[in-house]
């Protein structure tokens, strides 16, 4: 590739390299929700893990926050077109919730639950191996209620709708199992890069 001279762009490379197709970028954070945002009160939260309908373990709010912390700063893309670069975050990734709860591979596919009744299907392999985290912290700070805290899962390789705001649980499903978008007409898996925004996409 040629070099485009001294451009002050960061060293990650090209910006529009960074851009998915039919994207465009903010640099604010749009807050999108599909009914009214829920307040969660950390006394009352609860985060719950399931194989099928069988609980294996759950969290409260303490026993969360001591599990391994791990930062993450990724590229978002939202169905509506936005895209947002660098968004740093911090919280504990899917693969130590798994060890926490001594749970490996039941199955290949997990729904993620939320507070407000949201729920979006991710595959295992999108979710484990360091992808994936749910997310306590914001560019340092606790997460915005309107932007899922207080917590809220993190999953940037793929369209925003999965990243499911007040998440409450993941549970294994034998089959992808749509979730709430993915039942009203979007992609089952939503892949920025291939534009998989609507099924049949
Ligand atoms: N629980 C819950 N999570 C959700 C949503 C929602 O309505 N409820 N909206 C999704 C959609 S469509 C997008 S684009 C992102 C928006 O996150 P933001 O409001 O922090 O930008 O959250 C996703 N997670
Ligand atoms: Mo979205």
């Amino acid at each position: 590739m040629a070099t485009r001279g001294f451009t002050g762009r960061p060293s990650g490379g090209d910006q529009s390299e960074r851009i998915p197709p039919g994207q465009h970028l903010v640099d604010y954070f749009p807050v999108l929700t599909a009914g009214p945002t829920p307040n969660i009160e950390p006394g009352d939260w609860k985060f719950t893990l399931k194989i099928g309908p069988r609980p294996v373990k759950a969290w409260n709010w303490a026993e969360f926050n001591s599990l391994p912390m791990t930062k993450m700063t990724r590229d978002i893309h939202c169905v509506t077109s936005w895209s947002k670069l660098n968004t740093a975050w911090e919280g504990v990734l899917i693969d130590d919730i798994l060890a926490d709860a001594g749970v490996e591979h039941p199955t290949d596919f997990l729904l993620a639950h939320s507070f407000d009744g949201y729920s979006t299907n991710v595959p295992l392999a999108d979710l484990a191996s360091g992808k994936a985290m749910v997310a306590l912290k914001y560019e340092g700070k606790a997460i915005p209620r309107d932007h899922g805290g207080p917590a809220r899962l993190l999953v940037p390789h793929l369209y925003f709708w999965k990243s499911a705001k007040w998440v409450n649980g993941l549970q294994f499903t034998e089959r992808d199992e749509p979730g709430f978008w993915e039942l009203r007409g979007y992609h089952i898996y939503g892949d920025p890069w291939k534009e998989q925004r609507y099924s049949g996409d």
